[in-house]
């Protein structure tokens, strides 16, 4: 299997994060990348490539343009009001506040953009978000043109991003990107299944109305867990997309036989849909020493994963998002491919 991957991901480093009531480094760091590049040489995965340069054409496809139009300007205006360190929101326009006025200061923006304090900018976070949509739309191309899967190495990750707003570490929705690109290709229905331990809440809401790319979901109960106001079983979609959205939330403590049985069902569901494509957002923070979840698989269950994806028999693309036990990421994330790929 090929790869994309692009070492612009560097650039969003060093950023902060309010974990426990501090400001602390984030856990989406660059090493995460790193580790998962080292991986794929070690076992001989494939060959990796950068990415070709995209306009921003097929963001706008699932993102609204005064949103994207934002995401390259705001370090330089950050900076212009003399702010440093994490350009970070600290205002909502929740329930009880306007929502329908665009504020112009850039803190404001940044609370209008978003739904947590949870993806900052640093000088390089557009370059590493850009390039990593570019690495999602390169990867599609691959598999449009004909390869059976290719693995798209994205970082910052994407499915908390949704039409309008960013958040969970998420700027740019890179499996939604692409599954819409698959779309706008000639493919008459697409899966987007998430493995990640987060709910994509992005992704849904971002095809929650339409039957045409269906939505399949594993992730931890919001009712305990991050993002929490999005990713319970009710949520089946909404008018001609009723129907079409799948979540399944599972406890505190899930392990391979409670979870294998919820990706056995999606699989089935899938299946029955009938796609042209799957975009897997692939997330590896189920995994049981991850530091900020709290699911039990082990490494060995990873292949397993991609086994069951592979079962489907259909053009794959995987899509990195989650995973932050640093030093096992590599080992997690490419045993889903190698799995994937009988080995
Ligand atoms: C992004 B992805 C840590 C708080 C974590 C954000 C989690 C984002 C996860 N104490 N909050 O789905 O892996
Ligand atoms: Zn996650």
């Amino acid at each position: 299997m090929r790869t994309i991957f692009s070492p612009k991901h560097a650039g969003h480093s060093g950023q902060l994060e309010l974990v426990a009531g501090a400001l602390v480094p984030g856990f989406e760091k660059p090493s995460r990348a790193e580790y998962i590049r080292a991986r794929i040489d070690a076992v001989g995965l494939g060959p990796v490539s950068e990415p070709a340069t995209h306009d921003l054409a097929a963001a706008l496809r699932v993102h609204a343009e005064d949103f994207i139009a934002l995401l390259p300007k705001v370090w330089d205006m950050w900076t212009a009001e003399g702010k440093s360190g994490t350009a970070l929101p600290f205002t909502w326009p929740t329930r009880g506040l306007r929502g329908d006025k665009r504020p112009e200061r850039i803190d404001a923006l940044l609370g209008f953009y978003s739904f947590d304090a949870g993806a900052g900018f640093v000088p390089g976070t557009w370059e590493a978000v850009k390039s990593s949509y570019d690495t999602a739309l390169t990867a599609a191309e691959l598999v449009d043109g004909g390869e059976r899967a290719a693995f798209a190495l994205c970082r910052p990750p994407g499915h908390h991003a949704g039409a309008a707003f960013m958040g969970g570490y998420c700027f740019i929705n890179n499996a939604a990107v692409a599954a819409q690109w698959f779309r706008d290709r000639g493919a008459a229905r697409v899966a987007v299944l998430d493995v990640d331990y987060h709910h994509g809440n992005g992704t849904q809401e971002i095809f929650y109305a339409r039957p045409d790319i269906a939505v399949f979901n594993l992730h931890a109960d919001p009712m305990v867990e991050f993002p929490f106001f999005l990713g319970h079983a009710d949520e089946r979609g909404t008018g001609a997309g009723e129907g079409f959205n799948h979540n399944y939330p599972m406890p505190f403590g899930t392990d391979w036989t409670a979870w294998s049985a919820a990706l056995e069902d999606a699989c089935a569901k899938l299946a029955n849909y009938g796609p042209d494509a799957v975009v897997v957002s692939l997330g590896v923070d189920t995994f049981e020493k991850d530091p900020i979840s709290r699911f039990r698989l082990t490494s060995a269950d990873y292949p397993k994963i991609g086994a069951r994806i592979a079962k489907l028999g259909l053009p794959t693309l995987f899509v990195m998002e989650g995973g932050y036990a640093v030093e096992e990421i590599g080992v997690n994330a490419v045993g889903v491919l190698t799995g994937f790929e009988g080995g």
